[in-house]
């Protein structure tokens, strides 16, 4: 792209005239980042259009990832990196006196996701472009991203998230790819040619106009589109008397409001139908694009499963079932029949959780109303899909209603998922297995041949070459670079793991990953840091499954005992959170504000604060996540077995070499099966034994509270005023969770089991060889959990493509 420095210092700064009408000497960092942003932009354009033309000569088959949430983060250094001039750019800025870490830093992180399922979404693009598949994300493009987090008094405030404030450089507006989506208005029947024709009268029509995103492909000219909807108001509505006029203005403010906000608060009547409304745009508009460009080729429709694949990620898409049963049949002319053989050949789902309040549900009247035709297309599939039950289990009526698409005046939005696809996979060997086995048992009984599973995997460009670039170049040292393009070989790490010279260097790394983000630390919080105590980190969304709660009560527990015994000897520990709570959920907030409280009494004490620190770093996102995940020594992975499908957070710590101390869930279980039990810190109930509890009802938290004075102590201290509850009765609410109602995540019944595995964590780290063999093995045996490898396999098992163009190695 750029011959070398000289060439990008004279073409950047001509650039810099020509855009902003600045010379070098008054460009402030914003216009750093934005003039390089669009070079970037301007530069791919080109392989962009050729990777398009390409798709269309060759007929490849196109992917279209439909997902709610892609949650991308900044884009500058990612897209440096993988158009291969990140040095040259960093050390050419540097000679223009700027820093390419501060220049990253303006960019806003584009948080259009909530956590580890619109985060996979990004991996996933990123692994499809880089493997050089023809890929594409569809989703919305969201005025406002997740919240941006502030703490104050301790508690979780949430403000707006206006990250396209200062614009977007690497979006391209498309209205020429404009579409249109109906909502609302009732549906016509009529018999034409012997057979019923459908048509929506009176419907509310709004334009979704596209705003496509480059997706550039590691190290060769391979550029994927990331397809963002945005709801704009149809014009030529009349506006030619003031009601009219008014009445425009309300339409007009009600459409925008569909592209407003990634997840609306869903408490009321109103917030779920704007829900609603989100899924059917997105999928009404992605659907109808893919088919725009699949007539381009001049096939029949009967060939559309050869030439796309719809992937829906979670059940936010599965109105793409009825969608496009809709178009085919009313708008094509299709019989149900071949329309059904097309729509379940070309509809992939995936499960991301098992958590019964995130199995999605509408109910029959908002759906009915809100998408009529949509409506009698999902009842018409599940009066089929029950018939052939009933031909299936003659009499078995329980089985019918247990499995029905409808029931008690709901849309079971999985039931259809399943029924309106090809593939159902889980994200996790053991995830798989729940589904199979428990969750949806019925299901895979019927159709055993569908269900499949595919270990997540997060793009090791982002999490390691350019989150850890240390780390990445002493690998590249070590054993070569081919394990950039093919991450299975960082496997040869291991033949080095003991070796002196590489574990120095291995440590030295650390050591200034740690420097860094306590500088961060202490720049946000005014508190030092210790960068030679361990870094035992917990970052992920808020939620009770998580047991947040069980860590910050094992803190609690660390500090009554530096307290209390003067001969308790412990290696320095500084525990770091960082996690969003929905702002409805007012369990996981209360979490937010102990973690705060305890982190306030112990930071201020001196007599402790030399061993243990306690920090809730505001605003986790995924730039954080990029400081803090190359620091960490230890990594909490802590669920409550059998709850967490699979977990990705857990496979970024260990490929930058931190220790997992965690549970026997999601994709731990197939961690500790690569690096081996000895190298992590498995401790807790099995899925097996939570599942037997449940089953039984057997399980007694006041039990254990009366058995154990550790227990009893820091429940009691939850709403005794104290060294952590500065007001009587503070955290009740958490204290009735554990005692009056049930503990339903086990977090007594594993206190004792984490808090030996915390022992064994501080007499490993006192060994300092022993754990840096440690770490290296967890590098060392990361490589199959690079989304490389996941997408690989829903290429080959799933959507049936190839890759069309090939790695450049450089
Ligand atoms: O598959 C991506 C990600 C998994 O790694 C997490 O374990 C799982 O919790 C998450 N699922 C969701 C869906 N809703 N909930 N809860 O975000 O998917």
């Amino acid at each position: 792209m750029f011959d070398n420095k000289e060439t990008f210092k004279s073409i950047f700064q001509r650039n810099l005239v020509s855009k902003l009408g600045k010379p070098i000497e008054e460009a402030t960092q914003d216009d750093v980042y934005h003039v390089l942003g669009s070079m970037i932009r301007e530069y791919v354009g080109q392989d962009w259009a050729a990777s398009n033309q390409g798709f269309k000569k060759r007929q490849d088959k196109q992917v279209y990832y439909f997902s709610l949430e892609f949650l991308i983060g900044r884009l500058l250094g990612n897209n440096l990196l993988n158009v291969n001039e990140l040095e040259l750019v960093r050390d050419s800025l540097a000679e223009l006196g700027f820093s390419l870490e501060s220049i990253e830093e303006q960019e806003s992180d584009a948080g259009l996701g909530n956590g580890g399922l619109g985060r996979l979404a990004a991996c996933f693009l990123d692994s499809l472009a880089s493997l050089g598949y023809a890929g594409h994300g569809c989703g919305i493009r969201y005025k406002y991203g997740l919240f941006e987090q502030k703490i104050i008094n301790g508690n979780q405030v949430e403000l707006p998230d206006n990250w396209l404030e200062k614009g977007n450089e690497w979006e391209v507006r498309r209205a020429d790819k404009k579409v249109e989506v109906q909502f609302w208005g009732r549906v016509e029947t009529y018999e034409q040619d012997g057979r019923y024709h459908f048509a929506t009268k009176d419907a509310e029509s709004v334009i979704a106009v596209p705003y496509d995103v480059p997706v550039i492909g590691y190290g060769h000219p391979h550029v994927n589109t990331l397809r963002l909807w945005s709801a704009e108001p149809k014009r030529e509505t009349s506006m030619d008397t003031p009601s009219n006029y008014y009445g425009y203005l309300d339409y007009s403010r009600s459409v925008e409001s569909i592209s407003e906000f990634l997840y609306p608060d869903d408490s009321q009547y109103e917030g779920k139908l704007l829900r609603l409304k989100q899924q059917y745009f997105m999928c009404s508009a992605g659907v109808q694009s893919a088919l725009r460009t699949f007539n381009k080729l001049g096939l029949p429709y009967a060939c559309l499963p050869d030439k796309a694949a719809f992937h829906i990620n979670d059940t936010h898409p599965t109105l793409v079932i009825p969608e496009l049963m809709r178009i085919l049949m009313d708008d094509k002319g299709y019989g149900w029949d071949e329309a059904w053989d097309i729509t379940t050949r070309t509809v992939s789902y995936t499960n991301h959780t098992t958590l019964s309040e995130a199995l999605e549900k509408w109910s029959v009247s908002m759906i009915g109303k809100l998408l009529p035709r949509i409506y009698m297309i999902i009842e018409e599939i599940n009066k089929r899909f029950c018939g052939m039950l009933l031909d299936r289990y003659p009499g078995d009526s329980d089985r019918v209603q247990h499995m029905a698409i409808i029931a008690n005046d709901q849309v079971r939005m999985a039931h259809l998922a399943i029924v309106g696809s090809h593939s159902v996979n889980g994200v996790a060997a053991l995830h798989t297995e729940i589904l199979k086995e428990r969750e949806m048992a019925s299901f895979y009984a019927l159709y055993p041949e569908r269900f499949n599973n595919k270990t997540n995997g997060i793009t090791h460009r982002r999490w390691l070459m350019h989150a850890n670039p240390k780390l990445a170049n002493l690998i590249t040292e070590t054993i070569g670079n081919e394990w950039v393009t093919e991450p299975g070989r960082l496997e040869q790490l291991a033949d080095f793991a003991n070796q002196a010279s590489f574990q120095e260097q291995f440590r030295a790394i650390k050591r200034d990953n740690k420097n860094r983000l306590a500088a961060y630390i202490l720049d946000h919080t005014g508190t030092p840091v210790d960068p030679d105590s361990v870094f035992d980190v917990q970052v992920k969304r808020l939620h009770g499954y998580k047991r947040q709660l069980l860590n910050i009560l094992h803190v609690m527990h660390l500090y009554n005992k530096l307290k209390s015994d003067a001969t308790f000897d412990m290696v320095p520990r500084t525990f770091i959170f960082g996690a969003k709570a929905a702002p409805s959920y007012y369990f996981a907030k209360k979490i937010i504000k102990l973690i705060n409280t305890v982190a306030d009494t112990v930071n201020r004490d001196a007599a402790v604060n030399d061993r243990l620190k306690v920090f809730f770093l505001e605003n986790y996102s995924v730039s954080l996540a990029e400081k803090i995940i190359p620091a960490a020594d230890v990594s909490e992975q802590i669920s409550t077995a059998g709850k967490e499908a699979s977990g990705t957070g857990n496979m970024k710590f260990m490929m930058n070499g931190a220790l997992t101390i965690g549970t026997m869930d999601g994709a731990n279980v197939e961690m500790a099966e690569q690096v081996g039990e000895e190298n992590m810190f498995i401790y807790g109930l099995r899925a097996d034994e939570v599942l037997e509890y449940y089953r039984t009802g057997s399980y007694r938290p006041n039990e254990i509270v009366e058995q154990d004075e550790r227990i009893r102590e820091v429940v009691e201290q939850l709403v005794h005023p104290g060294a952590f509850c500065y007001r009587d009765g503070e955290f009740w609410d958490i204290y009735d969770s554990l005692l009056a109602h049930g503990d339903e995540y086990f977090v007594l019944r594993d206190f004792a089991a984490y808090a030996d595995a915390h022992a064994a964590i501080d007499l490993a780290y006192r060994d300092v060889p022993g754990w840096t063999r440690k770490a290296v093995l967890n590098t060392a045996h990361s490589g199959i959990f690079s989304s490389d490898r996941t997408i690989s396999e829903y290429a080959s098992d799933i959507w049936g493509i190839q890759p069309v163009s090939g790695y450049w190695k450089g």
